[in-house]
């Protein structure tokens, strides 16, 4: 039987699973992202509805986090008897999750999906079979539950909960009060209404089989329309949006439902509602990473949405471009000029990094950390993607709706940090962390310097920075990088006394040694693809591939770029798999110290996207025209994908026969 690309799902009840699973199974529609937990799940099992966009502080804590509604799925059965066979699934074509579990006494099945057509709706349909002969009857409860998960809360406050025909629960942020309001209506009449604390829930007596429809809707107003007719119109939206991006992959169906599922997530958090607004590193799985967004979505998630949906491309940058009141005042509060981005970019662009971000486990003392002062690339990584988005798209007219005086702002502020040498009169950057973050406070690293060459001069500036040194066609990382001790990743990993222990700062087992988090100089070669040969990316690649962790889920990526550079696709199909798999496989780092960061990777399937279609297809604009260089893994036969160039359609189609873009 031919495997199904568009779904996945696993047997077995396992609440020991839930953390990943949450991940694995979560459905969202941009404006809110529903963890892939159980009906019956609290918030002992991170039970989240992540909106987008609303951060707050709970009170005596440090730092900003992203906000969980309260969560109108909520669903049990009583009197059901023991679990003997469970299954959940997720069909991604159309986002719909749905479990089957059948008990001593009952079989339920709950279907749900965060509509694509109406974001603030949410809709529900749970069928309940009564199997015990004779049926005996049970109670199914369901409503809004208001016990949900918190890393650093609770955020909400002044409830309340109210039933008439439709339930209601209200409550306000503890920091802004913003309103925060579910309402539920169900199509059948309950037998008894129960509010309980903060949550209010029907119970129905079941003593026959019986289907009941909720319709959910989060911060906005309860919309006319059946389920069926919500499912109709969601799932259309759906298939438009896979008919002006899905990439065809022939010949191998783990590959191809890997990509699918990856692309998948992009479009359950892509902010399609909002203006101007961009996606956070975890996306909408929960308040890891506070929410926030990193340089992830203008290097790893831009190239998706400019190629698939520019409009969409365009509100990534504009929420920078809305939000550099953020990065000037950073600047200014560290004594510099322009605008610096903040390292995590919460709502109005305020930054949501600490000086603290890590807390050793040794000790359970927060670490002085320096991605906040020292992660400078973000600015240059910013106006790259805009840089980017323009070539692709043609879209000028950005400039004047504030791009121009981004770039300039980003251009001055690393005039202002940078030190100017009188002996050749170049540039330098010291004390900065780049995306290696194992190695803080370097100097010179070379995939800052290039990319704060590239603000200048896209600013107009004439400027040189200097480029740290080649040691046998080998670019050192920063300056001193090749003195540090060479060693294995088995000798780093043997050191480790902790399993959560972070590697990075001046304590960590990585900072004296050449092993690295992520791609850094393969970063730089593949952002800057044409002033590399193949045989310099190779070299670069063999030298520092062994001493790569990996340990961020944007690091494979690189390499797989880099490996289809130099015509190794056996060496970049791994990668692909890991980058496109990390939320289906699960298991990835979850702790940086004491600090939860597990949730899903964004980034790592915009990688994958990455990968198959300028890795694989080898697709590019060289300025002039696009081109395809094709590096086909043994098992895949062809690719297939549409894309929008200067705001027309085309096609790539390549196999290993014969390679060509077709426009219109
Ligand atoms: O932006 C990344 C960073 O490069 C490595 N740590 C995780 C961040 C969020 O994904």
């Amino acid at each position: 039987m031919d495997m199904d690309v568009w779904k996945i799902e696993r047997e077995g009840y396992e609440p020991e699973n839930t953390a990943d699973n949450g991940n694995r199974f979560l459905i969202g529609n941009g404006s809110i992202g529903v963890r892939g937990t159980l009906e019956e799940y609290k918030k002992d099992r991170m039970v989240a509805v992540n909106l987008a966009g609303i951060y707050d502080r709970a009170p005596n804590q440090t730092w900003r986090e992203p906000i969980n509604a309260p969560n109108g799925f909520y669903a049990t059965l009583e009197g059901q008897g023991n679990i003997l066979k469970h299954k959940q699934s997720l069909y991604f074509r159309h986002g719909i999750h749905s479990r089957e579990t059948v008990y001593e006494q009952a079989v339920l099945k709950i279907e749900r999906f965060c509509s694509m057509a109406e974001p603030h709706i949410l809709c529900q349909r749970i069928h309940v079979e009564l199997t015990g002969k004779p049926a005996k009857p049970m109670k199914l409860i369901c409503g809004i539950d208001s016990d949900v998960w918190d890393i650093n809360g609770p955020h909400l406050t002044d409830f309340e909960a109210t039933a008439g025909e439709i339930l209601h629960v209200s409550a306000l942020t503890s920091e802004m009060r913003i309103p925060i309001t579910v309402k539920e209506r169900c199509n059948r009449g309950q037998d008894e209404i129960l509010v309980s604390g903060d949550s209010v829930f029907r119970v129905f007596n079941v003593r026959e089989n019986f289907v009941i429809e909720r319709i959910i809707a989060v911060n906005g107003e309860l919309t006319p329309g059946s389920y069926d007719e919500k499912l109709a119109e969601h799932s259309a939206f759906w298939d438009n949006l896979w008919d002006s991006s899905a990439v065809k992959i022939t010949g191998d169906p783990v590959a191809q439902l890997s990509l699918n599922y990856s692309l998948y997530h992009l479009h359950s958090i892509a902010p399609r509602h909002a203006e101007s607004r961009s996606i956070p590193a975890r996306g909408l799985s929960g308040q890891t990473y506070k929410g926030a967004v990193f340089w992830d979505a203008e290097i790893f998630l831009m190239p998706f949405f400019t190629m698939t949906e520019p409009s969409l491309a365009r509100k990534f940058m504009m929420y920078r471009i809305d939000s550099i009141s953020g990065a000037l005042s950073k600047a200014a509060g560290l004594g510099y000029n322009g605008a610096y981005f903040p390292w995590e970019s919460q709502d109005g662009g305020t930054e949501g990094c600490t000086n603290f971000n890590v807390v050793d486990v040794f000790t359970d003392r927060p670490v002085r950390t320096y991605f906040r002062d020292g992660q400078i690339h973000i600015s240059g990584d910013i106006v790259y993607a805009l840089g980017k988005y323009i070539d692709w798209t043609g879209d000028t007219g950005i400039l004047d709706k504030g791009g121009r005086d981004l770039i300039k702002a980003c251009a001055d502020f690393y005039l202002s940090r940078a030190h100017r040498l009188v002996k050749n009169d170049t540039l330098e950057f010291l004390d900065v962390v780049g995306p290696d973050e194992y190695h803080e406070r370097v100097h010179n690293n070379a995939f800052t310097n290039r990319i704060a060459a590239y603000t200048l001069g896209r600013a107009g500036y004439d400027f040189d920075v200097r480029q740290p040194r080649i040691r046998d066609g080998i670019i050192e990382q920063f300056d001193g990088y090749f003195d540090l001790e060479d060693v294995s990743l088995d000798v780093i990993r043997s050191r480790i006394k902790h399993p959560k222990e972070y590697w990075g700062t001046q304590n960590g087992v990585a900072y004296a040694t050449q092993i690295i988090k992520q791609a850094d100089v393969l970063a730089l070669m593949q952002l800057f693809a044409n002033e590399y040969s193949d045989e310099e990316v190779r070299r670069n690649w063999e030298y520092y591939e062994p001493r790569t962790e990996h340990g961020s889920s944007l690091s494979a990526c690189m390499y797989a770029l880099g490996a289809c550079r130099f015509g190794r696709a056996d060496l970049a199909y791994p990668l692909f798999m890991k980058s496109a798999r990390s939320d289906l496989d699960g298991g990835g780092k979850s702790w940086a110290g004491n600090i939860y960061i597990g949730g899903t990777h964004p980034a790592a399937a915009g990688g994958a996207y990455m990968i198959a279609t300028q890795g694989f297809a080898g697709l590019r604009y060289n300025g002039d025209e696009l081109v395809l260089n094709p590096t086909l893994p043994e098992s895949i036969d062809s690719l297939d994908f549409p894309f929008i160039f200067r705001g027309k359609r085309a096609y790539a189609r390549v196999s290993r026969e014969r390679s060509e873009i077709r426009m219109g």
